[in-house]
């Protein structure tokens, strides 16, 4: 036998002789449910104006037994408010729910499914939103966090934190649709408007509209951005764009085609980008929508 064969066989001997098989340096791992293919929710969920909560559906795996799960909601709009805001009945969607180890039937696995009802209510049902409050409509990060006995937890850096940002519209926040996008003739039309048959809509103040690439494997980024247009004033700063471009002729109804004619940005668009346009209200509310 070759020696350096054997040196291999003491060395793994000593391994397994010592502690170092109890030894858990796995955090847990989330995982989507047997019958589905993904968690939900999904990676850049758009939340329909009438959908009233959020279903959950996920798995948390860990051999020496889970010590808790955290899920938690909070706005992904990237700023402060500026003060224009602050007098009305709108807040910012918060949801925080965690599953203790003495609430687990099984230490090592924890499932959800959609039938559990185990969900993130967008109206006053939720703890978090008081009665009569309207939640802003926008961007907002949704994380599901897990911690074993041994306090290995799972982490954002290598994406065992399941982690993605959530766009919830609502009816009283900018709307929009897209008819026609053509980049073999530079075409888009639809329109932006204020819903005003909903009493708590308010005009549309800034608009962003961009070109990129999404990255479903970076869920916390909006994608690599290839062109962005600006008009109007934002309510919120961003670290990734002024907040304020060319002025906003309109807040109550915009064509789309208006805006963006001749751009050839349009016309060089490939199959892998998408056009995504993010509205602003007076209010606060930001609607995103990607086409
Ligand atoms: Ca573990």
């Amino acid at each position: 036998m070759p020696v350096v064969f054997v040196l291999f066989l003491l060395l793994s001997g000593c391994l397994d002789s010592g502690d170092d098989e109890t030894l858990d340096l796995q955090s847990p791992r989330i995982t989507p449910i047997i019958s589905s293919q993904v968690i939900s929710p999904d990676h850049f969920t758009e939340v329909p104006g009438d959908v009233s909560n959020i279903p959950l559906a996920f798995q948390v795996e860990d051999e020496n037994g889970i010590s808790e799960i955290v899920l938690d909601v909070h706005n992904g709009f990237d700023g402060h408010t500026h003060g224009r805001i602050a007098n009305n009945n709108f807040v910012l969607l918060n949801y925080t729910h965690t599953i203790d180890h003495a609430d687990l039937e099984d230490p090592r696995f924890f499932v959800s499914e959609l039938e559990d009802d185990l969900s993130i209510y967008l109206d006053d049902t939720n703890p978090l939103i008081p009665t009569g409050g309207l939640i802003l409509a926008g961007p907002y990060h949704f994380s599901i966090k897990a911690a074993d006995l041994d306090g290995n937890e799972t982490s954002y850096a290598d994406n065992t934190t399941y982690h993605t940002t959530l766009y919830v519209q609502r009816d009283y926040a900018p709307q929009m649709e897209v008819n026609m996008l053509d980049p073999m003739t530079g075409t888009v039309s639809g329109r932006i408007w204020r819903n005003t048959d909903h009493a708590s809509s308010s005009e549309i103040i800034f608009l962003w509209i961009y070109i990129a690439t999404p990255n479903p494997s970076n869920p916390a980024q909006e994608g690599d951005i290839r062109a962005e247009w600006i008009w109007g004033e934002s309510n919120w700063s961003h670290q990734f764009r002024p907040g304020s471009g060319a002025d906003l002729i309109d807040g109550e109804e915009i064509d789309i085609a208006e805006l963006l004619i001749g751009e050839e940005a349009i016309r060089q668009m490939t199959e892998s980008e998408v056009l995504t346009i993010w509205a602003e209200d007076a209010n606060g509310n930001i609607s995103v929508k990607t086409f």
